[in-house]
């Protein structure tokens, strides 16, 4: 992991923040601007445009909900290589992995570009105003919400009568699933990491009870708190159970959960925004901690393309 010190983007930096007892803790997000009506980031087809990574689960929730909304056509995308390099999320200058937006060579100098002498951390998603030459917002949580309500009038997936719940549930989910499986593998001690993991699988399994009678999690409709589970179900077989050691259970092994996601996969435009192998890569790159040697393992295979039983209907 690297940090970038008055816009010079330094890789030396020690990864990841821990607190005195070994526990995980998230970097809070820095510019979280958004797009209204009032402005000045008025929502406009052609506008914005957003800097994501494949792997990466919190641009996932971008693009998930980019693709439910049919928004491919609205909204630009640039993809940035799977593995960090000594200059963090980096692009190729030409092919699937290239931005043509900016024509960047690393996502660092997109903050770089926004505020001269930038200093904090490079994450993806960015969401990026054409017009202003702004970053609009660094926080995958509100650009989700911000693509849900600026560009669809409807609030499909973000109905007002369920916001609450909606609510409840990120807040449940971001905590001990979406950072869960994080606290997991970026524990420092024993006791942080056997923590996370129980109360990992403890929401895990609280989910697994109320799917049993229900489609999805809200209002047995696709929401925004079903986009948000959804990118660690995907990465949790191929990457979490193995590379951040949550291994109680798999995701098929919950018959209620595997059936949830991969109804949620089988929705249109999600299958194309779910790379396990892109998963192997970014999660089993060479770390000092976790794996010195940078081996990608072969398997394990998922059969995201196995009918399920639930049908949730398009939005
Ligand atoms: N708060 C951010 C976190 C995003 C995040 O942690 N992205 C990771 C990739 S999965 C990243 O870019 N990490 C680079 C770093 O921390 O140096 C969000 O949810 O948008």
């Amino acid at each position: 992991m690297g940090v970038m010190i008055n816009g010079i983007y330094d890789i030396n930096d020690p990864a990841p923040n821990t607190d005195a007892s070994g526990a995980y803790e998230r970097t809070k997000s820095t510019l979280r601007n958004w797009i209204t009506t009032d402005g000045p980031h008025h929502p406009e087809a052609g506008r914005y445009h957003l800097f994501v990574a494949w792997n990466c689960p919190w641009a996932h929730r971008t693009l998930l909900a980019r693709a439910v909304l049919n928004l491919a056509d609205t909204i630009s995308i640039s993809i940035a290589k799977p593995r960090r390099t000594d200059q963090g999320w980096v692009f190729d200058t030409s092919g699937a992995y290239c931005d043509p937006e900016l024509g960047a060579h690393a996502v660092h100098e997109i903050y770089a570009r926004q505020t001269p002498g930038y200093t904090g951390r490079i994450t993806v998603p960015v969401l990026w105003d054409k017009h202003t030459e702004q970053i609009v917002s660094n926080e995958s949580a509100d650009i989700t919400r911000m693509l849900g309500l600026a560009f669809d009038p409807a609030r499909r997936l973000v109905p007002k009568a369920h916001e609450t719940e909606i609510d409840r549930w990120n807040t449940l989910v971001h905590s001990r699933i979406n950072n869960g499986v994080y606290r997991a593998g970026f524990a420092r001690t024993q006791a942080a990491y056997d923590s996370a993991v129980t109360d990992l699988f403890a929401a895990l399994d609280q989910i697994e009870d109320h799917l049993k009678t229900r489609t999805t999690l809200v209002s047995d409709t696709l929401t925004e708190a079903d986009l948000r589970l959804f990118p660690t179900l995907a990465r949790f077989d191929v990457a979490y159970h193995y590379a951040f050691k949550c291994n109680l259970k798999k995701l098929s092994d919950y018959p209620n959960l595997w059936d949830y996601a991969r109804a949620i996969y089988a929705v249109p435009g999600v299958a194309e925004t779910v790379k396990p192998d892109i998963y192997k890569a970014g999660y089993f790159s060479r770390s000092e901690l976790r794996n010195p040697l940078g081996i990608i393992p072969k398997g394990p295979h998922v059969d995201w393309a196995q009918r399920p039983r639930r049908d949730i209907p398009p939005l």
